[in-house]
């Protein structure tokens, strides 16, 4: 079975720009744009690769062909035969003289959304009509490089001895305490769309050691911010007889390899969508949370030592440091009721996050494996052990110390590519308000 059509498309528009001038080609794509000057017509043909400058002389083509491309309208699905010519006024010095034309699907998007429009549309407006807002060759580069950093992420965690794992999304109880949780009918009983792999990866540890998952987790949010969706991809990892520094080591290591080489594979396509990726460098600086209140209380932000931290105090620890930072040790009681305590200081707990800026990306720690202190750390969060037996057995059942974190990659991808909100890196974003397209 072929995979591509000979006759639909034998290039990607990339690929013109590395043939030798006179080769033939047939593209295949979307009219990014038309411009008719009388007897030649240009169009920009755009595909998922790039744009590419198609040139319709008169002369050179069948008369209907011709005057049926002249009437074309942006975002026409064509399949276009000719010859590559070498053109120092088009744009990357190549042009592509049309021969055949075949016009596969007409379209009609009104002109302010066409991707070629420089109408300035709100997020919303983009978003109520996203098929024709990712087809901007920013938004291409943006899921482009999310797509290229997951597979580098992944490669990472393969060649670091983890298995990936798929864990249930429709669950009995919450993960992370009782908030936030989506009700979902399930027959004749309750339950809730998973807001976190967390019990499972924790339960697996026990059986392969080293799990990653990387899935869709679901919050019910009621807050609208720029960083909060109901829907989101997580990237879970959890490692069996590791200390939290040894997770966060393994947090730091697998960013900087999967952003350098994302970026470097992606840096021609990054630098065309006028997309930055943030440097990573080694180590991330790690400051306790008691740190993290003192700079504040400095830049005027009080923030009593127990309390989890404001918007505002972050965006103000953001200012303090750009690039990645771990806050860690922080206060038992902001963490869920699985993150262990120190015991030399049960007040404090094995815990850290990572931030980007003022962006939280990541969390996690090490858990408590003991069943009693488990047990004790569930009531006192004010949860009900009956409804975690299945996972409390477990802790019966030979459970070994373990740590890991849960990373948000929109917000991941968001932090890298100084996004202004966490929707723009997501393709068909879910929120409070918004649940089409
Ligand atoms: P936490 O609840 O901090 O920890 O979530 C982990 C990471 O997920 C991302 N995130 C979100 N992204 C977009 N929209 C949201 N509403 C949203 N909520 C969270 C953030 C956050 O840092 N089980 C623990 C992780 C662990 O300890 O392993 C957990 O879920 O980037």
């Amino acid at each position: 079975m072929r995979l591509h059509s000979p006759r639909w498309k034998t290039h990607k528009v990339s690929d013109v720009f590395r043939l030798p001038e006179g080769s033939e080609t047939r593209l295949a794509g979307w009219v990014h744009t038309v411009r008719d000057l009388g007897g030649i017509v240009f169009l920009l043909l755009r595909d998922s690769s790039g744009l590419v400058q198609v040139v319709a002389s008169k002369s050179e083509l069948d008369e209907e062909l011709f005057n049926a491309l002249r009437g074309v309208k942006p975002e026409t699905v064509v399949s276009i035969g000719g010859l590559v010519k070498k053109s120092p006024k088009a744009p990357g010095g190549v042009e592509v003289r049309a021969r055949t034309i075949d016009i596969l699907n007409k379209a009609a998007v009104p002109p302010h959304l066409e991707p070629a429009s420089r109408s300035k549309l709100s997020l919303d407006e983009r978003l109520d009509n996203r098929v024709v807002d990712l087809r901007k060759p920013r938004n291409v580069a943006i899921f482009k490089f999310q797509s290229v950093l997951l597979k580098y992420m992944r490669e990472y965690l393969n060649e670091n001895g983890f298995v990936e794992v798929f864990t249930p999304k429709l669950i009995a109880t919450a993960t992370e305490g009782g908030a936030a949780l989506f009700p979902i009918a399930y027959f004749d009983m309750e339950a809730f769309l998973a807001q976190s792999p967390q019990l499972y990866k924790e339960q697996l540890s026990s059986v392969f050691e080293r799990v990653y998952e990387i899935g869709p987790l679901f919050r019910a949010e009621e807050s609208q911010t720029d960083r909060h969706v109901s829907e989101y991809v997580g990237v879970d990892v959890e490692v069996a007889f590791a200390t939290y520094e040894e997770v966060m080591e393994l947090l730091e290591e697998l960013l900087i390899y999967s952003t350098s080489r994302a970026s470097q594979e992606l840096e021609e396509e990054l630098r065309r969508a006028e997309l930055d990726c943030l440097k990573l460098e080694k180590p991330f600086p790690r400051i306790t949370y008691d740190e993290a209140l003192s700079i504040l209380a400095e830049k005027g932000v009080e923030v009593r030592w127990g309390e989890d931290l404001s918007t505002e105090a972050e965006r103000k620890l953001g200012e303090a440091f750009k690039g990645p930072y771990f806050i860690t040790d922080w206060p038992t009681r902001t963490k869920p009721f699985y993150i262990m305590p120190k015991p030399e200081n049960p007040e404090v707990s094995f815990s850290f996050d990572l931030m980007i800026g003022r962006i939280e990306i990541a969390s996690g720690g090490q858990r408590i494996h003991d069943k009693d202190l488990l047990m004790s750390r569930l009531k006192s969060s004010g949860l009900e052990p009956e409804s975690f037996k299945h996972h409390l057995k477990c802790f019966e059942w030979g459970m070994p110390p373990h740590s890991g974190w849960g990373l948000g990659l929109a917000r991941l991808v968001m932090a890298l590519l100084g996004l202004s909100d966490i929707r723009e890196a997501i393709l068909y974003p879910r929120d409070r308000w918004r649940l089409v397209p």
